[in-house]
């Protein structure tokens, strides 16, 4: 048996956690799962049903982690022969900016994906991310003086943050801002985010025949 089963769908945040799995040099089984029923393993593993969703057979037993941003620090921890995780002068950035992408980044696009906008400044103190220009002006700022979430040397942060940025550009839910093309381009050149595109892009292709 594969040390990682992976539930996944090819359009799903389950890129984030494949580009994880690659990075981190993981050996895993997929489980494909569709939009309908749920497979009985995924709703044991995840009551909500939601990929991405991976089981870690670890040798003290069974551990789930879900959330695709827990699943790509998860594995930098538990495979730290890839060298992705952070290094004390490094923890600060890392965890600030995952936590900043998985909170005001999701809920910002989101929710103006939705036609939602805070719009009183009430409204921007109580939503974490304040508004989606503030919002857009921290994350682009940070990659201004920054290669990598954590600097210059690429991190597990980077495939997490990165997808943010990456999926927003294409699908237009972030603005076409230097400081992200040139982040972006960075991450689409690293052979395991080409391997993992590689392997969801077939998929998507056969299920669209
Ligand atoms: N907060 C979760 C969100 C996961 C999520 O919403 N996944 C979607 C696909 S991108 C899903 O499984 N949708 C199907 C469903 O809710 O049944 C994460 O970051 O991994």
């Amino acid at each position: 048996m594969a040390e990682f089963t992976f539930f996944t769908n090819p359009m799903s945040r389950g890129q984030i956690a494949r580009w994880a799995l690659h990075e981190a040099g993981a050996d895993y089984e997929q489980v494909l799962c569709g939009w309908g029923p749920k497979p009985e393993a995924l709703i044991a593993a995840n009551p909500m049903g939601k990929v991405p969703t991976v089981i870690h057979h670890a040798p003290g037993g069974d551990r789930v982690v879900t959330e695709a941003a827990a699943i790509c620090l998860y594995l930098a921890e538990v495979l730290p022969g890839a060298g992705l995780s952070p290094r004390a002068e490094e923890l600060a950035d890392y965890l600030r900016w995952s936590f900043f992408a998985a909170g005001p980044v999701e809920q910002a696009v989101t929710a103006r994906s939705m036609g939602f906008e805070p719009q009183t400044p009430q409204q921007q103190g109580m939503a974490g991310y304040g508004s989606y220009n503030r919002m857009v002006d921290a994350l682009a700022g940070h990659f201004a003086t920054h290669a990598f979430v954590c600097g210059d040397r690429f991190t597990m942060a980077d495939v997490y943050v990165g997808s943010q940025v990456d999926w927003g550009l294409m699908f237009q839910s972030l603005p076409e801002r230097p400081e992200f093309s040139a982040y972006a381009e960075r991450l689409r050149a690293r052979p395991a985010y080409q391997a993992a595109k590689a392997i969801d892009g077939k998929l998507i292709a056969e299920m669209q025949q």
